[in-house]
């Protein structure tokens, strides 16, 4: 059963999950962990030096070519930023610190603050690229028209596991959910996706507003980051969650040089202040999915929330959840404890990870 019914859509219930516990954090990067203390302590040396300097604490807004878009507080100006060449690469939602100089050029980005979290595209050639800092959730947007992927969806459960940080699914267009056919699809999907634990789900529609309300209150005094398949409605949401976007984008542009707003970066913006107070969402144009080929069997494990508990019960310890017996993985399924579509989406993903190491 949905949470509402198609026929009464101002009825609308919204499923909460149980508060997720903070997991590990993984790094592609490979510092051996000696490395990683020094890292920090230099930067830790760095910064405190920086801010006896008086150096100004700064938001990237967006990374845009040869500038970076920064904010030092909320309503204030945009600014266009330098940075120095060996920071790595910086995206929005980073906090920088920055120096100004003498002279009328720009300001310069001295130092990104440590990360609380980071979301990173894998890129074959390049390696891992970071698009979004310090989220505390993902907002994945989707629906029926065009029909949801669960594929797609397991991979952003698993990537906002690995990232620690908690999973809302909004399903929009419920006004026009009407078809059997549809239902009963949605209806299935949700049955198995409402138990996933750390997982919430809103359902509603931009165009008639419903649930929007809901949403807001889900996105209210947070930092999101924003994504769904093309189509899904993302930009209609944006717009309805954001009614200044075109000031916001338009200040963006101005500083940036570009003279027109790169559609390809990610940006943050500012939600509606007077119903999400200082929540602030990232819209990641150029990222519609997540590549999951790289990633350890244990990050896919652990990214499958209501399975990962039943791992390690098995008889055999290098059990392959397939043929074997006492596989306490394959009794769950049995008993109902796991769903036949999310144990197979398992299986799935780490085989094609296990070929990638290969
Ligand atoms: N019926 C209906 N259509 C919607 C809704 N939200 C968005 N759309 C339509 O879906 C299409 C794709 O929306 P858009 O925002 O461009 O999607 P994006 O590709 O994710 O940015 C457009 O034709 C929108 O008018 C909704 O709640 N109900
Ligand atoms: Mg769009
Ligand atoms: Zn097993």
């Amino acid at each position: 059963m949905l949470p509402y019914s198609p026929f009464c859509i101002d009825f609308i219930v919204q499923w909460h999950s149980m508060t997720r516990k903070p997991l590990a954090k993984y790094s592609n990067r490979k510092l051996s962990k000696k490395q990683k203390a020094n890292v920090s302590k230099n930067l830790q040396k760095r910064i405190t030096k920086l801010r006896r300097q008086n150096a100004m604490e700064a938001t990237v807004i967006s990374h845009m070519g040869y500038n970076i878009v920064v904010q030092t507080a909320m309503n204030t100006p945009v600014f266009a930023c330098d940075w120095r060449q060996n920071l790595g690469a910086i995206c929005a939602g980073d906090q920088v610190l920055i120096s100004r100089p003498d002279n009328d050029e720009n300001p310069v980005i001295e130092a990104i603050l440590p990360r609380q979290t980071v979301i990173e595209k894998q890129n074959v050639y390049r390696g891992a690229k970071p698009f979004a800092a310090n989220i505390e959730q993902i907002l994945v947007i989707i629906t029926h028209q065009p029909m949801f992927q669960p594929s797609l969806l397991d991979r952003y459960l698993i990537m906002a596991n690995m990232v620690g940080i908690d999973s809302l699914i909004y399903f929009n267009k419920t006004d026009i959910l009407t078809a059997n056919r549809d239902i009963e699809k949605v209806s299935y999907l949700y049955e198995i996706y409402k138990k996933i634990p750390n997982v919430r789900w809103v359902f509603g529609s931009i165009k008639t507003a419903n649930g929007l309300a809901n949403l807001q209150a889900e996105l209210s005094h947070r930092k999101t980051v924003v994504t769904g398949q093309s189509g899904v409605g993302k930009s209609t949401l944006i717009n309805a969650l954001i009614p200044d976007i075109c000031v916001q984008t338009k200040s963006i542009s101005a500083v940036s040089g570009l003279g027109r707003h790169s559609t390809t970066n990610s940006t943050l913006y500012h939600l509606d202040k007077t119903t999400m107070g200082d929540g602030v969402l990232i819209d990641t144009p150029g990222v519609r999915s997540f590549d999951t080929y790289h990633l350890t069997a244990e990050a896919i494990e652990r990214g499958f929330a209501e399975i990962y508990p039943f791992l390690g019960h098995c008889h055999f310890s290098d059990c392959s959840h397939t043929h074997e017996k006492n596989c306490a993985v394959k009794i769950a399924l049995k008993n109902g404890n796991i769903s036949q579509l999310r144990y197979d989406s398992f299986l799935q993903i780490l085989t094609e990870s296990q070929h990638h190491e290969q």
